[in-house]
């Protein structure tokens, strides 16, 4: 993992959740885009010169920058040319049918028009936007579900939260006044003032108590029952189970989603180190034949731009899900598992293989007694037949003369039993 505080994994998904009928919603989705944007994005992982050791977003804390000083930030916050039309539209693109925005960092900076504090995009900064408004619109324009990441534990700027022991004296704090009188009715402003929102995304819950953790939950689902709260409400609750940050469990129950960075970082630095669309593919590959999704992260700049080196590998993963999308969207955990040249994912009518290890010899094993009516390769533009040859206990498909894909093949089988 690329995080030094990484929240809680917790597969133990709340058995009062399991009923929450907007789980349906988030199996379908399968992919979706974070989105960590915030004040940031400006130093971009220099202090006065001095690198930050680990992620952009952890600057303040990292390099201990006093509270006031971070804040004046602020007033550099001008992102005019921001669109979050085209942001939503890169989502579009890529294949992404869910978009889940920091509303608040660790570092308290909102981005939105919060009576809580001026500390935000719309008040202290220049701009002068409310861009969950504006993202939340674009989103609902476009058929994309809409979250929001609301760091509910940490917030440096805040004198009663966790995480900033250099401004603040955690003996002295009064925590469980912050839940209630400062997240409680930011939660509420960001319920009820954007229309639906499809789930609330907490996170670092370490120090939470479960009664706190309960209290949110109860908070969030009062004010929209079928707004998802992901497992880093703390505590074994939420709706679903959240992996560590970049972590592919083996084998977990229930629904479950990964994190992961487009590169090292959730806010915008220098580093360019981006992941490829096959890098990415596999990693969707292995989360669908798990039952879980894939939330990428793409961290704008201080103008509000995704670098054009990460756009390219996001447009490729969204050529591929076009043409392979059935594979993934609303499929659910494959009947082959340990297979030796990639996964395997299932609807009702078919199972996929994604075939990571192309077979030098030009046959695919399948596993041990199981036969196959027919099979088709899905990433070409034709869905090419392949024959399969051999019956239960030894069936192989073709490969002969057809070539892998430059993402990763998919190979739909019918009658597979
Ligand atoms: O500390 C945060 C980090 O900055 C980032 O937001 C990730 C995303 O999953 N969550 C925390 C670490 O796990």
């Amino acid at each position: 993992a690329d995080t030094p505080d990484a929240g809680q994994i917790t597969f133990a998904q709340d058995p009062q959740s399991q009923g929450n009928p907007a789980l349906r919603w988030f199996r379908e989705a399968r992919f979706g885009m974070f989105v960590h944007w915030g004040l940031y994005a400006i130093p971009a992982g220099y202090w006065n010169g001095k690198p930050t050791p680990h992620m952009g977003e952890w600057i303040m804390h990292d390099l201990k920058i006093p509270a006031e000083e971070y804040k004046q930030l602020a007033a550099s916050f001008d992102p005019r040319e921001f669109d979050a039309n085209q942001l939503v539209d890169l989502a579009v693109r890529a294949g992404q049918r869910y978009l889940v925005l920091t509303a608040k960092h660790h570092d308290g900076f909102c981005l939105w028009d919060t009576e809580l504090t001026t500390f935000s995009s719309a008040v202290d900064a220049p701009l002068g936007r409310d861009i969950v408004g504006e993202i939340s619109q674009a989103c609902r324009d476009r058929g994309i579900k809409f979250g929001l990441y609301y760091s509910q534990t940490q917030d440096w700027t805040h004198p009663d939260a966790a995480g900033n022991d250099w401004d603040f004296d955690p003996e002295t704090q009064d925590f469980e006044g912050y839940l209630q009188g400062y997240v409680k009715p930011q939660l509420t402003e960001l319920l009820t003032g954007y229309g639906e929102i499809a789930l609330i995304w907490f996170d670092t819950p370490q120090g939470i108590t479960a009664e706190q953790s309960r209290d949110l939950v109860e908070h969030v689902h009062m004010l929209q029952p079928y707004c998802l709260v992901n497992g880093r409400v703390g505590n074994g609750l939420g709706d679903y189970g959240q992996t560590r940050d970049n972590e592919m469990p083996d084998e977990p129950a229930g629904d479950w989603e990964t994190p992961i960075t487009g590169n090292g970082t959730w806010g915008f630095t220098d580093n360019t180190e981006w992941k490829s669309a096959h890098e990415i593919s596999v990693t969707i590959a292995k989360a669908v034949s798990r039952g879980g999704n894939v939330l990428l992260n793409v961290g704008p700049d201080s103008r509000g731009a995704v670098p054009s080196a990460q756009v390219v590998e996001l447009e490729a993963i969204g050529d591929w899900l076009q043409r392979c999308g059935a594979s993934i969207y609303g499929t659910h955990r494959g009947p082959f598992r340990a297979l030796d040249w990639g996964w395997s994912t299932a609807s009702s009518d078919h199972v996929y293989l994604l075939v990571e290890n192309w077979p030098a010899h030009g046959e695919l094993v399948l596993p041990a007694n199981v036969s196959v009516e027919s099979a088709r390769l899905l990433t070409d533009a034709g869905g090419t037949s392949l024959e399969v040859r051999g019956a239960q206990g030894g069936a192989v498909v073709d490969l002969n003369g057809v070539e892998a894909d430059a993402v990763l093949s998919v190979i739909e089988l019918t009658g597979a039993r």
